[in-house]
C-alpha cells in the first residue's frame, strides 16, 4: 500500500517516503455524461480553488464526471470531492467506493457544509465553508497521521483574499470557458430559499481590485465568468472593477440583483467592462417575495430591464413557482409580467427547499417535505407540499409557463426587444428552448414521472 492514509497511520514512515509526491484526486460528481452540451458547461471553481490551495508537493488530478469516469483504479493518497445538495448522493457512492479501497476522503461544498454530520458517514473529513483558510492544515494534518474530522472556517470582515485558481489541472477538457472567478462573496440578502448568507456571510466581502484585474490580465480568451452571487451588490466596490476591466477586452457574464440598474452610471460601467450577460433573480412577481428588498424599488422592473437590454446587455431574469403566498394563477400572472418587461432571457424555477435554508426548518417542521432524496433537489421537482395547490399542480404549471414562454413568438418578443445583441440573446433563446422541449416532450426523460405521488409523501432519503 502506498497511500497517504497507510502511511500516515504509520506517521513514522512518512517522512522516508518523500520521494514519491503524493497524489490528491479532486471529484466533481455527477450521476450522468454529458454529450455535447459539455461544451456549455463551465468547470468547477470551487477545485480550482482547492487546487489552487494546495501545497505545490501534491500532484493534483482531476475528475469532472460529466465528462469522464472517475478513475477509481488510479493511486491517490486522498481524495477530495465538492457536492451541491443534488450530487450529494453520487458524492458518497463515490466516497465510499474510495475509502472501500483504503484512500481517505474529505468532503467540502456546499452540501456537506450544511450538513457535516451526514457527509461525515462517508468520509474522514469535512470542510465546513470555505476551503482556502482551513485544507493546508488538514493536509498537515493527515500527513501527521492526525487528520481532525471537522475543518471548518468561518466568514469574517470585509476583505476576500484568495489564490487565483488553477486551470491547469482542466487541461485536454473541453469547456465553455475555463476563466471563471470570483471578485466577491457574501451576500446581505438572507433570502429565505438560499444557503449563501448563512454560510458565506451577511457581508459582501471584495478582492482587491488590483488583484481581480491582475488574474484577468492572465486570461487568454475573451470570454470570461463572474461566479459572485452578486456582484455589484456593493456599487463602489464594484465600480473600480468594472473600470478596470474596461480596458482588458474581455466579454464577461455574472449576477447580481436588478437594483442595480437604478444608476444609469452602473449601467453605462457595466456595458463598457465588457459584460455580455448578467443574470438577475426576480424571484416573484406576486406576494412577498415581489417586494423583497433585493427586488423591490421605486423604479417599475420593466423599465430597469429596458435600461440594461438598451446597453446591448443580455439579461437572464430568474423566477420562482411555489412561495405559499403563490395559487394557481401565479403561472398566467407571470407568462403575462415577462411578456411586458421582455428580459432577454428567463428562467423558471420551482421553489427548493434546500438543506441548511431558513425555507427548509419551516418546511420540515411544517412536515411538508415529501422526501429527503437530495438527487431531486433541483428546481426542476417538486419536494415539498405547497401552500395554495397541489405538488402536481404546482409541476403542470411550471412545465407549461416554460413551455409559453419558450414559445417562437416570445423568444422573437423578446429578442427584437433589444437594441443589439440579437444573436447572442437569439442563440441563448434557442438553446433554453431546446432544453425545456426536449424535456418536457422526451419520454424517455427521468424527471417527467417525478411529479410527486401520494405514496412519497415522508419517503425517507437513501442518505439522510
Ligand atoms: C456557478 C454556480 C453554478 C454552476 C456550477 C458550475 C460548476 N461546474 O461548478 C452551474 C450553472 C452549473 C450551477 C447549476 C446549478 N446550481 Co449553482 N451555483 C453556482 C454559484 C453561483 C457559484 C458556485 C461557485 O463556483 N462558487 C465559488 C466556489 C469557490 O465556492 P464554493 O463552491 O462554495 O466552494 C468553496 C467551499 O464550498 C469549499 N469547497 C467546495 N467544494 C469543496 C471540495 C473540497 C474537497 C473542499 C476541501 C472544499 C470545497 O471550498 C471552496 C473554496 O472556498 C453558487 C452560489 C454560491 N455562492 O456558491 C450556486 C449554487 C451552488 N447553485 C445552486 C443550485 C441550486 C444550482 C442548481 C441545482 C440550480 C438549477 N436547477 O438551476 C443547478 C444544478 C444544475 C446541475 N444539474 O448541475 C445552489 C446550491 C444549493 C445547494 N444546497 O446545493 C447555490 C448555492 C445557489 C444558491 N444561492 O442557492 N450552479
Ligand atoms: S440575493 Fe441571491 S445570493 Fe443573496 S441571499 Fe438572496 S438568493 Fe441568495
Amino acid at each position: 500500500m502506498t497511500c497517504l492514509q497507510h502511511r500516515a497511520r504509520n506517521r513514522e514512515d512518512w517522512p522516508d517516503d518523500m520521494t514519491k509526491r503524493p497524489r490528491l484526486l479532486l471529484v466533481y460528481p455527477s450521476t450522468h455524461k454529458l454529450g455535447w452540451v459539455r461544451r456549455f458547461q463551465l468547470p468547477s471553481l470551487s477545485l480550482k480553488l482547492v487546487a489552487a490551495v494546495t501545497p505545490t508537493e501534491w500532484d493534483v488530478v482531476l475528475a469532472d464526471e460529466l465528462n469522464e469516469d472517475i478513475p477509481f483504479e488510479g493511486e491517490f493518497d486522498l481524495v477530495g470531492i465538492t457536492a451541491m445538495t443534488h450530487q450529494a448522493v453520487r458524492a458518497y457512492q463515490v466516497a465510499d467506493q474510495f475509502r472501500s479501497l483504503g484512500i481517505p476522503v474529505v468532503l467540502g461544498g456546499m452540501h456537506a457544509t450544511v450538513l457535516p454530520d451526514e457527509a461525515l458517514q462517508h468520509a474522514d473529513a469535512v470542510v465546513i465553508g470555505e476551503a482556502e483558510p482551513v485544507w493546508a492544515q488538514l493536509l498537515t494534518d493527515l500527513k501527521a497521521g492526525k487528520l481532525a474530522q471537522r475543518y471548518c472556517s468561518v466568514p469574517t470582515g470585509d476583505t476576500l483574499v484568495i489564490p487565483w485558481s488553477r486551470t491547469d489541472i482542466l487541461a485536454g477538457r473541453k469547456y465553455l470557458t475555463t476563466q471563471t472567478l470570483q471578485a466577491s462573496r457574501g451576500c446581505p440578502y438572507d433570502c429565505p430559499f438560499c444557503t449563501v448568507t448563512p454560510y458565506f456571510g451577511s457581508s459582501f466581502r471584495y478582492r482587491d481590485p488590483e488583484d481581480i484585474l491582475a488574474e484577468m490580465r492572465t486570461f487568454d480568451k475573451k470570454l470570461t465568468v463572474l461566479l459572485d452571487d452578486n456582484i455589484l451588490g456593493d456599487p463602489e466596490r464594484a465600480r473600480p472593477i468594472l473600470k478596470g476591466m474596461a480596458g482588458l477586452g474581455l466579454r464577461w457574464g455574472g449576477q447580481a440583483n436588478l437594483r442595480f440598474a437604478e444608476d444609469p452610471e452602473l449601467v453605462r460601467l457595466l456595458a463598457e467592462s465588457g459584460c455580455i450577460g448578467i443574470f438577475v433573480g426576480l424571484e416573484s412577481v406576486a406576494g412577498a417575495h415581489a417586494n423583497h428588498p433585493k427586488t423591490g424599488s421605486r423604479y417599475s422592473q420593466a423599465d430597469l430591464i429596458k435600461r440594461v437590454r438598451d446597453a446591448g446587455i443580455v439579461l437572464e431574469a430568474s423566477m420562482i413557482f411555489g412561495f405559499d403566498d403563490h395559487d394557481e394563477s401565479v403561472f398566467e400572472t407571470t407568462i403575462r409580467y415577462l411578456e411586458e418587461c421582455r428580459p432577454s432571457i428567463p428562467t423558471l424555477h420551482i421553489l427548493t427547499p434546500y438543506p441548511g435554508t431558513a425555507l427548509f426548518r419551516q418546511f420540515d417542521g411544517e412536515g411538508r417535505l415529501l422526501h429527503k432524496d437530495w438527487q431531486r433537489y433541483d428546481h426542476n421537482q417538486v419536494v415539498f407540499r405547497p401552500r395554495l395547490m397541489s405538488p402536481e399542480r404546482l409541476y403542470q404549471g411550471w412545465i407549461e409557463a416554460r413551455r409559453e414562454v419558450y414559445r417562437w413568438p416570445s423568444i422573437f418578443t423578446r429578442v427584437m426587444a433589444g437594441k443589439s445583441a440579437y444573436f447572442t440573446n437569439l442563440a441563448y433563446n434557442c438553446l433554453r428552448r431546446g432544453g425545456v422541449y426536449g424535456e418536457a416532450v422526451n419520454p424517455h426523460n427521468p424527471r417527467n414521472p417525478e411529479v410527486p405521488q401520494q405514496g412519497d409523501v415522508h419517503k425517507i432519503s437513501r442518505v439522510a
